[in-house]
């Protein structure tokens, strides 16, 4: 339990119909007998007046009583609303400074509630998801892991590996058995599991990531294929250089675009083709690195010139694999017929003319499904870069528990690397957080909250 007691407005600064001043600490019961002349009733909504020092009234309002452990922040919480004004606010808080409490920082409220295992970390971030939510799938996805669906997923696979770790160690605890039982085919049959399991998690806070911080997308291709025209009609304003000259584009132009309040990355770069200047070579360069490191890549090709998508084809090797490819034809107002791509087991392809605009809805609407925005089998959740290396983590940790198992059959290591693969999955959660991790996270959010 904490020995001081926080105050903070809980509302946003500025001018409202009601602003909402809270307290929270052992100090709260007689913090409250003092401000409203008596103690209110637990969890009873009570019409008072808010006094100063010397009795008189600042504001009067709705005052809420909660006491510890039933309470947001698990300790005493009591919650005035009175007049939304920034001196009223200011003028309430000060009284509580009066009566000992101090000002809290941002977050302090959940941080508190996290400390008192009313949530979990995981759940704690998600009230921050919630609140910078800005699309009505984010906030959907962050009221999910609010109410503790993702903990819940991770908690799922963290027994999965507790139960495997069981097993391993039980081997150990019978050396004359270990070889034999180590070489057990259903071992390696329940690492496959544990695998498909990490896979299917790890798809979930990927998706849920993206919704939250944004998708990357990398717009790619040959030189005045209408790379640099697509992303000004993805902007809606002239954020690129548009010249009938290959090679306009040499750096990388960077926009942040909003599809029905999805954040979105969008990368313009230099054309690839052989023979530029040194300035041309390095844009290559830089749309190279780019690709490396996008969501998703954009491969805009002009319909006309191209319409058996060759430039894709030459590009696709030095791609990474695990990089997902959308191959754009542009310029179909100029193609006589829709181009047919040779197969159509390729990546994903779209009809567009960055000049007229046509198919560039269907390109929005494609971008949003990438980010997950289809109904998504039980519900997309909101997760965090965090949450994504502490499973890559845990991940590794598995891969090298089989690896040892595969290889040299050492049963204290498999069971060492999988403990390590727990810890990793218990730092979503918060089970282990060092002041440092919980200082940077809470710090991210309001003060207030
Ligand atoms: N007809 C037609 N021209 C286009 C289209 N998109 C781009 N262009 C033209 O193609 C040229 C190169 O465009 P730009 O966007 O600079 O290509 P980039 O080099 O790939 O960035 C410019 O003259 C554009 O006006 C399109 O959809 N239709
Ligand atoms: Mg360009």
């Amino acid at each position: 339990m904490h020995t001081d007691t926080i105050v903070a407005a809980a509302t946003p600064p500025g001018r409202g119909g009601i602003g909402i001043v809270r307290v929270s600490g052992p100090k709260t019961p007689e913090l409250a007998a003092v401000m409203l002349g008596e103690l209110p009733p637990a969890r009873q909504a009570r019409f008072a007046r808010f006094l100063d020092a010397q009795g008189e009234p600042i504001d009067a309002g709705l005052v809420l009583f909660f006491p510890a452990p039933h309470s947001y922040t698990g300790e005493h919480v009591l919650e005035l609303q009175g007049h939304g004004g920034p001196v009223v606010m200011e003028a309430l808080v000060a009284r509580a400074l009066e009566l000992g409490a101090r000002r809290a920082a941002p977050g302090e409220f959940t941080q508190r509630a996290f400390l008192n295992d009313k949530l979990d970390l995981a759940q704690a971030e998600a009230v921050a998801d919630l609140i910078d939510a800005g699309s009505r799938e984010a906030m959907r996805a962050a009221m999910r892991s609010l109410q503790g669906e993702f903990s819940a997923m991770v908690r799922g696979l963290t027994e999965a590996v507790i139960e495997l770790r069981t097993y391993v160690e039980a081997a150990i605890d019978f050396p004359e058995e270990e070889v034999d039982f180590l070489a057990d085919r259903e071992l390696g049959e329940r690492f496959r599991v544990l695998r498909e399991h990490f896979d299917g998690v790890s798809d979930s806070a990927r998706q849920g990531r993206l919704l939250r911080e944004g998708m990357t997308v990398v717009i790619a291709g040959r030189p005045n294929a209408g790379k640099s025209s697509l992303l000004n009609r993805l902007a809606g304003y002239d954020a690129a250089i548009v010249t009938p000259l290959p090679g306009t584009t040499r750096d990388v132009v960077r926009e942040r675009i909003a599809i029905d309040g999805m954040p979105l990355h969008v990368l313009d770069t230099a054309g690839l083709r052989s023979g530029g200047d040194l300035v041309e070579e390095e844009g290559m360069r830089r749309a190279q690195a780019e690709m490396l490191r996008a969501d998703r890549v954009l491969f805009v090709v002009d319909a006309a010139l191209d319409p058996g998508a060759a430039a894709l084809r030459e590009e696709r090797a030095r791609l990474p694999a695990e990089v997902p490819v959308t191959l754009v034809f542009n310029k179909c107002d100029l193609a006589a017929g829709l181009p047919l791509a040779d197969t159509i087991t390729g990546p994903p392809r779209l009809y567009v003319s960055a000049l007229s605009g046509s198919g560039l809805p269907e390109l929005r609407a494609h971008l949003k499904h990438c980010m997950g925005f289809q109904s998504v089998e039980g519900g997309m959740i909101s997760a965090r870069r965090r949450h994504l290396d502490a499973l890559a983590r845990a991940r590794a940790h598995t891969e090298e528990a089989a690896r040892q198992l595969a290889e040299r059959r050492a049963g204290e290591l498999v069971a060492e690397e999988l403990r390590g693969a727990q810890q990793a999955l218990a730092g979503i959660t918060g089970e282990f957080s060092s002041e440092d991790l919980l200082g940077r996270i809470f710090a991210g959010f309001c003060i207030g909250k």
